[in-house]
């Protein structure tokens, strides 16, 4: 069947098979529900085939929050714990060797750390915490802190943030993951998250680790009470820094998961905004080499359905994820290396095992070892 385009997706067809740029107006109208969401995922998936051609990437990954309690009470947050609060928990120097050698014993080449800003633990405990296990597992990449911990640091030692990053450079640290951006347009940002690290925070924090030779990853929260212009102004946000310093990774769109949070009363995203939300990230960030489909909040049917819609990597293994479980993911706490290596293939893709800088990983029995750089085309 022959399907009429409307006049806007001709033009953004037109560009995108010529490989030219989106305007900020064509950005924005990739969100019209006018335009065909499968046409966008074609076309998506145009640009995706460009850059990582059939692959699909995963990684060996576990997870660690070394502990819940949290000064800020962002209203989508439903990890967080009071000082007081019984969920509230904070995990000793033997707790989190053991995750190590937990991480280590299932085959992990990265550790996701990111937790909450406990009013009584100072910057020498987060700092220990990336010490303690680089010292004693240094083979493993620690993916840890986001701006909004690095912002905290810096606020608590008086420090800048440079030399917060380069103390945890030189601790350990290998990367930053993309969370805390939320949206970063202030009539959204203000409501869900008014006083933790601001947008042009985040943006230099992110800069300063570019320049230190550290990448990172950026995220989006949707599905919740941002609009299709705040959605797009953090993408073209991201793009403009991703020009100046070329240091993000991955992009991965996180979907709004609401159940006990203080934005309960709102329903969760449907796969169809999800798909879309991947196919437009993917159409916008013409500079982000890989865009994440995060199995854990998408679902597994959506996380695979993503893989034609823009998506390239479906995140890794994960274990001990809680940011999501707290707030209603019924996803399974951990996938098997053969069960997400099936989910790829049966969406027609070919899995790559990758470590946190997308270098293919060769395994021998228990060893690994990263090999040569994944070419992005
Ligand atoms: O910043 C918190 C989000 C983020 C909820 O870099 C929620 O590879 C949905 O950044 N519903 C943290 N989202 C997680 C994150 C991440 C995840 C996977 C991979 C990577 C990476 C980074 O989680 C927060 C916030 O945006 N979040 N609560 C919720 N109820």
């Amino acid at each position: 069947m022959i399907r009429a385009f409307t006049p806007s997706l001709e033009v953004i067809r037109d560009k995108v098979e010529a490989g030219e740029r989106l305007d900020a107006a064509e950005a924005e109208s990739l969100w019209d529900p006018a335009l065909d969401v499968h046409e966008l995922g074609e076309l998506a998936n145009l640009v995706r085939e460009r850059k990582n051609g059939n692959f699909a990437y995963y990684n060996i990954n576990t997870h660690l929050n070394p502990t819940n309690v949290c000064i800020y009470r962002c209203t989508f947050c439903a990890f967080r714990a009071d000082l007081r609060d019984p969920r509230g928990y904070v995990m000793s120097d033997e707790q989190i060797l053991d995750r190590g050698r937990e991480a280590v014993e299932a085959g992990s080449t990265e550790m996701h750390i990111v937790g909450g800003l406990h009013h009584q633990k100072g910057y020498d405990w987060y700092l220990n915490v990336i010490r303690l296990l680089h010292d004693a597992y240094p083979a493993l990449h620690l993916k840890a802190w986001t701006p909004v911990e690095i912002n905290w640091f810096a606020h608590l030692t008086k420090r800048s943030n440079r030399e917060i990053l380069l103390e945890m450079r030189d601790a350990g640290l290998g990367s930053l993951p993309g969370g805390g951006a939320e949206i970063f347009h202030p009539e959204i940002r203000d409501k869900i998250c008014e006083h933790k690290a601001d947008t042009q925070e985040w943006f230099d924090i992110h800069r300063t680790a570019h320049e230190l030779g550290l990448r990172s990853n950026a995220t989006m929260l949707y599905g919740h009470i941002e609009n299709a212009f705040h959605r797009t102004d953090h993408l073209l946000r991201l793009r403009d820094l991703q020009d100046e310093t070329g240091g993000f990774q991955t992009f991965i769109p996180l979907a709004f998961h609401p159940d006990n949070t203080r934005l309960a009363h709102l329903s969760k995203p449907s796969p169809a905004l999800s798909l879309r939300t991947m196919a437009v990230s993917r159409l916008v960030l013409d500079n982000f080499d890989h865009i994440k489909a995060y199995w854990i909040m998408l679902g597994i049917g959506t996380a695979q359905a993503s893989l034609a819609y823009g998506a390239d990597d479906i995140d890794g293994t994960v274990r001990h994820e809680l940011i999501y479980h707290d707030a209603g993911a019924t996803t399974p706490e951990v996938l098997s290396v053969d069960e997400i290596t099936r989910l790829i293939r049966e969406a027609g893709r070919e899995p790559v095992e990758r470590d946190t800088l997308y270098h293919s990983v060769v395994r021998d029995g228990t060893a690994w070892r990263s090999s040569e750089p994944i070419l992005v085309g």
